[in-house]
């Protein structure tokens, strides 16, 4: 116990809930456990700090990483040790590959238990070792506000990502009187003035230039940014995979998304390029079709890659010009640059890539060989419906490639999906951004496998009051799975349909506006009926299996 200030003395547990107010922490995602109640009673008398109670820990850490992504802060996440750890692992594994900060914290065994396999007892150093960015046990009351302070900073800092927090229980109720400790600001890197000509040269000398961008820290500042340089230098822009919301779709120089999926014009046009300028993202292996889009280690293409932590350049690929630099600082000094005379040597290049994603993307006729709803009108649709500042969520399956393919994003942190592929991150996400945004439309599309993960948060939504709509597109499969089983394996089909419940059912059990939707003609005035009837709502959607993505079908 401290004595060296004249603070007050007060427990760990409440110097933690200290430490999130004084960081800024509006919300914390939670399952309790008796392992961190008087973190649960600081948080009694916390009134700026709202409770968010979910029915499973993945549940609440899916919600914590997609408020992280919402805001570019920590979200937060509480859970209890052992089987409430191993649950929400999920949220520290996308926080780790979508690089976004998050902070779970574990009510952990008392001190005295450790090592003797006691109850619910896991060494989260061991387990979370790999995932996360770091993982703290907490062991002096002392050191709470000096920890909580690096748990913040580490999960903000250079590339962000997970902090794992484990909190011994009886630590939590020890007196200290250490302070509180006030959050530092992160100010970005300086970009060079060298750095950003040794850019501009590159690109002017470009016939067949390409702007690759991905990664997080997006900030509103930093989108608007970006549209004001490839505006200026007419210069054509792919987003990586499920970062398709950095730049406005809608925009001339916006060629497309580097997805599962992929366009095929795209992807020629990637292969082609002769300058690629890549910022904030990996250049993972689904933005660059299996890492095959780019030459491992050393594209022919002339690579400029510019990521916030020094660790990310040359990670796979050895670019030629490589700059630590947070998205907007980098994008300012461009702004500063002297852009080319217009039209740039490689205005027809631009417009090419436009054309090639109108003709991918554009308004098709139904099909009349889709027995049930056909997703490409439904998404069509949406994309009509939805204001831009309308979020949508979703999780993995094939139902997501007609919405990435079809779906025009238009405004920044308005996409909110896995780029680690996990299902069932569709509805806690949108939970998180109606809780986060409450004048955003906000819709998940999910499929019967996914939104079969975390089902029982419709009934979450509707106790925070959250409004959403949920589209289920009900092929009854794993659709995904059944897709690569009939390549490899076809016609044996083992382990890969799926027998759900009544949807709309389960939907109005928990208080939530539902309906069934068989064809796609009835979709727009549902969906009008479930956004008139606010709140929380459902729509299944009785999808064709045998479409199994919007070119296939299944013979
Ligand atoms: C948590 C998790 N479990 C398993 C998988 C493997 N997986 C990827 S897509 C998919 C099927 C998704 O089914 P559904 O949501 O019904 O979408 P569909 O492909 O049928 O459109 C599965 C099982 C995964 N990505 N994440
Ligand atoms: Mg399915």
């Amino acid at each position: 116990m401290s004595d060296s200030t004249n603070a007050p003395s007060r427990t760990a547990g409440r110097a933690l809930v200290a430490a999130l107010r004084a960081h800024g922490v509006e919300r914390v995602f939670c399952v309790p456990g008796e392992s961190y109640l008087e973190v649960l009673d600081a948080l009694y008398d916390e009134k700026s700090i709202e409770l968010v109670v979910t029915k499973h820990e993945g549940a609440a850490a899916n919600m914590a990483e997609a408020d992280g992504k919402l805001t570019g802060r920590p979200g937060i996440c509480m859970v209890t040790r052992g089987p409430g750890a191993t649950h929400a692992s999920i949220g520290v594994h996308i926080a780790q590959q979508d690089s976004t900060p998050l902070i779970l914290f574990v009510g952990q065994i008392a001190r005295g238990h450790m090592g003797r396999d006691a109850f619910q007892e896991v060494d989260y150093q061991q387990m979370f070792g790999g995932m996360a960015k770091l993982v703290m046990e907490i062991n002096d009351p002392d050191r709470m506000p000096e920890l909580m302070a690096r748990a913040f900073n580490t999960a903000m800092a250079g590339r962000p990502g997970p902090v794992v927090v484990s909190l011994p229980e009886d630590v939590l109720t020890e007196l200290s009187t250490a302070p509180d400790c006030a959050p530092i600001s992160l100010l970005p890197p300086a970009v060079s003035q060298a750095s950003s000509q040794a850019i501009a040269q590159a690109l002017r000398a470009a016939q067949r230039p390409l702007v690759i961008v991905g990664g997080s820290n997006w900030s509103d500042e930093a989108c608007a940014s970006l549209r004001s340089f490839v505006q200026a230098w007419d210069l054509p822009v792919a987003c990586s995979f499920r970062r398709q919301d950095v730049l406005d779709n809608t925009n001339a120089q916006y060629v497309g998304h580097l997805s599962l999926g992929m366009n095929p014009a795209l992807k020629q046009m990637a292969a082609d390029a002769d300058v690629i300028l890549a910022i904030g993202t990996r250049l993972g292996d689904i933005a660059t079709d299996a890492y095959t889009l780019l030459d491992v280690p050393k594209p022919k293409q002339r690579l400029i890659h510019c990521h916030r932590d020094a660790r990310e350049l040359g990670r796979v690929y050895q670019p030629d010009i490589a700059v630590q630099a947070d998205a907007l600082v980098l994008l300012q000094a461009l702004n500063g640059a002297e852009a080319p005379k217009a039209p740039p040597a490689w205005s027809g290049w631009t417009a090419q890539g436009r054309v090639a994603f109108a003709a991918f993307t554009a308004v098709r006729p139904a099909n009349p060989a889709i027995n049930g709803v056909d997703l490409t009108q439904v998404v069509l649709h949406l994309a009509e419906a939805l204001p831009a500042n309308a979020i949508v969520t979703n999780g993995a399956g094939n139902y997501a490639v007609w919405l990435h393919r079809f779906y025009q994003y238009r405004a920044p942190r308005t996409e909110l999906a896995p780029t680690c592929g996990a299902m069932g991150y569709g509805l806690p996400a949108a939970i998180a951004a109606a809780l986060r945004h409450k004048d955003s439309p906000v819709v998940c599309v999910a499929g019967d496998g996914c939104f079969m993960m975390y089902p029982q948060e419709l009934a979450t939504a509707v106790a925070y009051g959250a409004s959403l709509i949920v589209l289920v597109a009900n092929n009854g499969m794993y659709g995904t799975i059944r897709m690569h089983q009939e390549r490899e394996y076809p016609g044996r089909v083992s382990g890969t349909s799926l027998k759900g419940p009544d949807y709309t059912a389960l939907a109005r059990s928990c208080g939530a506006h539902a309906e069934r939707v068989t064809s796609a003609r009835d979709f727009p005035a549902a969906f009008a009926r479930a956004r008139a009837a606010g709140g929380v709502a459902l729509i299944e959607l009785v999808t064709d299996p045998l479409q199994i993505t919007p070119d296939k079908r299944l013979a």
